[in-house]
């Protein structure tokens, strides 16, 4: 189970790829930690600016890997609960909380656990050729890692709820018409648009954006007045930087911004 994800630091970014491509990507608890470390290592390293994550081979991510599951044998059924707290909520609360963007890049089928950590991500480009699927209900589960707070918030409660109860896949195009996903792009093309958006993003001004994903984030949960008060605070913030200082000069001397993300 040696490198079950691969990360490369490339052009200000990191690109993480799940890497189990016999079994679509499904989650181990060892690929879980090796996930864990990666993006530690994003969140902690200044020269890294932005995160790219992907998967290897055919597939994105196929959840949880069931064949760690199998009761056939009359095995008790693991409590489930004790998974999601020490694993999947540790990670999606992580790409959530990091404080530079988290794009991703969906080159294959998506399902289960697989499907919600794509969309717990900032910005999410799909292959055409990629499925969204919310395949707990085939298996008795409910959709988690954020799904039924998630998906009710991108495509309403209609959509949310039948792709929910039916676990019937959803195309990129359709997922990228219906805002659960920023863009469905030709299959071929998946890793040079991601690339060039998580480049872009690495040279921005990375307080800033840390600043404004937060905002949006939280923007589910509070009322617009208070919500007022904390883009005050935050724009205090992304004021005080040098990247403000940077993007103002830039402007007014009509030439590109030299973002160092301080
Ligand atoms: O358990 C907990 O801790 C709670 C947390 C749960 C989180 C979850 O994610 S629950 C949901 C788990 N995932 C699924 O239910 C999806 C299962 N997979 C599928 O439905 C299909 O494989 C796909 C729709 C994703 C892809 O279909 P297809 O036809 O393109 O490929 P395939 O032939 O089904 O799969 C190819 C191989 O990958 C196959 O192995 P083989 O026959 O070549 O040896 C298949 O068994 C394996 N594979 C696919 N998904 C998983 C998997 N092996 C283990 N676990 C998987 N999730």
């Amino acid at each position: 189970d040696a490198d079950t994800v691969l990360a490369d630091q490339r052009d200000g970014y990191l690109m993480i790829t799940l890497n189990r491509p016999d079994r679509l990507n499904a989650f181990n608890e060892t690929m879980h930690l090796a996930l864990r470390e990666q993006l530690n290592r994003a969140s902690a390293a200044s020269e890294i600016r932005a995160v790219l994550l992907t998967g290897a081979g055919r597939a994105f991510c196929a959840g949880q890997d069931l064949s760690d599951r199998d009761m056939r044998g009359g095995a008790e059924a693991p409590d489930l609960g004790v998974t999601l707290e020490t694993l999947y909520n540790p990670l999606v609360r992580q790409i959530r909380a990091l404080k530079k963007p988290v794009i991703c890049a969906v080159n294959g089928v998506a399902a289960g656990a697989g499907a919600n950590l794509a969309l717990a991500c900032d910005i999410v480009f799909a292959a055409q050729s990629a499925r969204f699927i919310q395949a707990f209900s085939k298996i008795g589960l409910v959709p988690d890692s954020g799904g039924t707070w998630l998906l009710p918030r991108l495509i309403g409660e209609a959509r949310a709820k039948a792709l929910s109860m039916t676990g019937e896949p959803l195309q990129a195009e359709t997922a990228a018409s219906w805002g659960l996903i920023w863009k469905a792009v030709a299959d071929e093309d998946l890793m040079a648009e991601s690339g060039k958006l998580a480049a872009q993003l690495a040279a921005g001004a990375t307080k800033g954006l840390a600043l404004t994903k937060q905002l949006i984030q939280e923007a589910a949960d509070q009322p617009l007045d208070q919500h007022l008060d904390a883009e005050r605070d935050a724009q205090r913030e992304a004021g005080r930087s040098d990247d403000y200082r940077e993007g103002v000069t830039a402007f007014l001397e009509k030439r590109p911004a030299r973002f160092s993300g301080a």
